[in-house]
């Protein structure tokens, strides 16, 4: 399996639950390395380049006018599969549908307001990283 890297959000709802630390965790227990971070509440122009892909679905408005009510905490995930192996800690979009014990399940309200963000695809894990985050700022390990 490869090394790969991934770009997650802990949204402003799981921001306001004081969980950070907690979601960082289960990082570091499954063998996600942070390998960069930044804490920022996102303006409207922001949030809207972010989800351009979903600029034509109904739900577009609503994710966000969520996102920009306060600030997320992202980061850049490294590990071996780490774009699924994160995804598989997500759970379910909708936390109605997500496995017991993933972050959705134990910290998420409603779809809209669902805790984490994850990139779903190595193209996608790739843009998302650079659309917040400069080479430089990116800072794998070297011991
Ligand atoms: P994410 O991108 O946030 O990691 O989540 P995802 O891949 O599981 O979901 P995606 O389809 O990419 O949708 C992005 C976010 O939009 C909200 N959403 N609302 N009301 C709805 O039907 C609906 N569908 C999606 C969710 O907050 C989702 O995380
Ligand atoms: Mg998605």
């Amino acid at each position: 399996m490869a090394i790969e890297r991934t770009f997650s959000i802990i949204k402003p709802d799981a921001v306001a639950k004081n969980v950070i630390g907690e979601i960082y965790s289960r990082f570091e227990k499954n063998g996600l390395q942070i390998i960069a971070a930044k804490m920022l509440h996102m303006t409207r122009e922001q949030a809207e380049g972010f989800y351009a892909v979903h600029k034509e679905r109904p739900f577009f408005k609503d994710l966000v006018d969520f996102m920009i009510t306060g600030p997320v905490m992202m980061q850049v995930l490294e590990g071996e599969d780490a774009i699924a192996k994160n995804r598989d800690l997500m759970g379910a979009t909708n936390p109605k549908e997500a496995a017991p014990g993933t972050i959705r399940a134990d910290f998420a309200d409603s779809i809209d307001a669902n805790a984490v963000h994850g990139s779903d695809a190595p193209e996608t894990a790739q843009q998302e990283i650079a659309f917040f985050f400069t080479e430089n700022e990116l800072c794998p390990r070297t011991r």
